[in-house]
């Protein structure tokens, strides 16, 4: 719709040259048709004027280069009959020039029948009414404004949209469960109910401020990261209203042309990867749309000399750079390593490869790179292509890249055996190197740095226990059994972690080291921010052995979360879990919502939903359909077969 504003508010006022929408004032309208009616007249008298001058021009074929086509005219002609030498010289000679006199009547007959068309049209318009004209112009500028709409909003080809298969149900049987599931999908509504009032539209919710809140990982902008990332939550949940009322906030102001410096990784699990999710889930197209326009703005990122992406974009400028405190200006390998997943469905949604050709590029990257030890050091150079630091990390910093790697094989219908081998690789070695087992027992992973093993385990490696026991099965030499063993020795640990702090909540890192044990030393590692880690894992044994303790344990976690976090302005963090007398950090984590209350929800429900063999988590929690290409391609369409 053409609206008043694009006339200049200010200043000089630029006389209209097309007629206004119907909606604008009648006389300004009226002004308009009789102004089109001069111009068309000038015009039509304009064309007859010029047109007319042309005949009465001396004859020009004596200039011989009159009609000579483009070609002719940007390409010299070397005669070298003559010993013509100079390519700058047009030169046509005898033979050629009767084909050049035909060609100069034709170009006559069409310049005069061209001309006569032109009056036609001319003559023919003015013949029309008002309305008609009108009409026309209308029709018209409508043209232009589809025009303009179809570019911004890209026409998606039409792909085979994976199953649904078990978006909703898994209502328990067993009573005491039901309850507990409706606990947890109370302490949601507490959470979005929250986060609605008082935060609506920022990213994330200060619970006690009762006010928005946001963290450089977002950049300047406020996008919504809690609605986005709540979501499929919301939905396998049922809580239709407010994933209504989420979707209306995206359709509406989810806007990514923003000055805003955001982390691609951070941008692309949590944004990318929930609006994924939640057009799987719900079919509605305005949340491929929304993950499409913003992969674009991505993009950028990649554009670097090792096409390694930076760790940040800015998403107008597309500018990108690295965190100022990674080594030597490196990109971090849990960063550019967890894009994989995401980037293959873009592909597959939107037809268009470059996406899955960028995340290829870096694993062929990868490969050819030397690993000391058979590990990944977590910064790598995209500049130089070459590692930074030899810092290895199950936990932060390159925890999410070992998951993709497994969970590439399983989106793939476990067909990308490239990505399986990769895998089975880096665990082998995590296992050498990095696995150890306490004098109490527990069994933790260590990190490498500086040459040395060092005796700790972050909260974000607790992951890798639901990591390894879905790896089980497919792994090398038939070892299933035994990685489902070291999945439940991890959760067994981070269990350990939990139930050795006042809050019975597990802090940020912990040690093995002497007489401590799955204990936090530093003051700086005590907190807990609402993570999802450890229940993630407890789900996953659950899902594959079945064992009660698993739902027990999650129990737990969930009335450590209930009594420690909640506030009556939604769900806060506690800055140290070894104090009885919780100290709050406001801040209700978007993951809390993604992720932490999924996995719990999920940890009391049957395994219908979600079944683990068509859906695959990315590592904000955000299920994705198994792709089966085998009736299609991975860009979706059967025809590019
Ligand atoms: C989440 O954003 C993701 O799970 C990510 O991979 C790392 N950790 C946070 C939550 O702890």
């Amino acid at each position: 719709m053409t609206t008043p504003a694009l006339l200049p508010l200010s200043g000089r006022r630029i006389p209209p040259l097309n007629l206004g929408p119907p909606s604008f004032p009648h006389h300004r309208a009226t002004l308009r048709l009789s102004e089109k009616f001069i111009l068309l007249l000038i015009l039509s008298a304009f064309i007859t004027l010029c047109f007319g001058a042309f005949f009465f021009l001396p004859d020009s074929s004596k200039h011989k280069r009159f009609d000579l086509g483009l070609e002719d005219v940007l390409i010299p002609h070397v005669d070298a009959g003559k010993g013509a030498k100079d390519p700058g010289v047009f030169l046509i000679h005898g033979p050629d020039e009767h084909r050049h006199r035909e060609e100069e009547e034709r170009l006559r007959n069409k310049i005069r029948a061209d001309h006569e068309k032109a009056l036609e049209e001319a003559k023919e318009k003015l013949r029309k009414s008002r309305e008609e004209i009108r009409a026309e112009i209308q029709t018209e500028k409508n043209k232009v404004a589809q025009a303009m709409k179809t570019k911004e909003t890209r026409v998606l080809p039409p792909v085979p949209v994976p199953q649904r298969v078990g978006v909703s149900g898994g209502d328990p049987e067993d009573a005491e469960i039901r309850k507990k599931r409706d606990k947890i999908k109370e302490m949601m509504k507490h959470a979005w109910d929250n986060y609605r009032t008082y935060g609506w539209g920022h990213n994330e919710l200060r619970p006690i401020a009762r006010k928005g809140h946001s963290t450089n990982i977002f950049g300047s902008s406020q996008m919504g990261a809690t609605i986005v990332d709540a979501l499929d939550t919301l939905y396998i949940m049922g809580l239709h209203d407010e994933f209504m009322d989420g979707q209306r906030w995206i359709e509406d102001n989810l806007d990514f042309s923003v000055n805003s410096e955001v982390s691609v990784f951070e941008v692309n699990i949590r944004f990318i990867g929930g609006l994924l999710a939640a057009y799987y889930l719900s079919g509605e197209e305005i949340f491929k749309t929304k993950a499409v326009q913003l992969a674009e703005k991505l993009l950028p990122a990649f554009n670097t000399p090792t096409g390694i992406p930076w760790a940040m974009v800015n998403l107008k400028s597309g500018v990108g750079r690295n965190w100022g405190w990674a080594s030597a200006g490196s990109s971090i390998l849990a960063e550019f390593g967890t894009l994989h997943m995401e980037f293959v469905h873009l592909s597959y949604l939107t037809g268009d490869l470059t996406y899955y050709n960028k995340v290829m590029h870096i694993r062929k990257l990868l490969q050819k790179m030397e690993r000391p030890n058979g590990l990944y050091p977590n910064y790598l150079n995209p500049r130089t292509g070459r590692w930074g630091q030899y810092h290895t990390s199950v936990g932060g910093l390159g925890d999410s890249f070992y998951e993709y790697l497994l969970k590439a094989w399983l989106m793939s219908d476990k067909t990308d055996h490239e990505a399986r081998r990769m895998y089975d690789d880096a665990v082998e070695a995590i296992e050498k190197h990095l696995i150890k087992k306490s004098r109490g027992g527990l069994v933790f992973i260590g990190e490498w740095k500086n040459g040395h093993l060092e005796r700790k385990m972050g909260h974000l490696a607790c992951f890798a226990g639901g990591m390894f026991a879905l790896g089980a099965d497919g792994s090398r030499k038939d070892k299933a059994g035994h990685y489902l063993e070291l999945g439940a020795e991890i959760a067994r640990t981070c269990h350990e972690s939990y139930d050795r702090t006042a809050l019975k909540l597990g802090p940020e890192s912990f040690k093995f080291d002497g007489a401590v044990e799955a204990v936090a030393v530093r003051q700086a590692e005590k907190y807990y921010i609402l993570r999802p880690e450890v229940i993630e894992t407890y789900w996953y044994l659950w899902r594959f052995t079945h064992d009660p303790r698993y739902r027990q344990w999650g129990w737990e976690a969930a009335l450590a979360i209930e009594k420690s976090c909640r506030v009556s302005g939604g769900f806060s963090g506690v800055k140290d879990v070894y104090s009885p007398t919780p100290a709050h950090d406001d801040v209700q984590q978007s993951f809390f919502l993604a992720e932490t209350l999924k996995y719990l929800y999920l940890l009391f429900s049957g395994d219908d939903l979600l079944p683990l063999d068509h859906w695959v988590f990315n590592t904000e929690a955000h299920p994705l359909p198994v792709l089966r290409l085998a009736n299609t391609t991975l860009s979706g369409n059967p025809a590019v077969r």
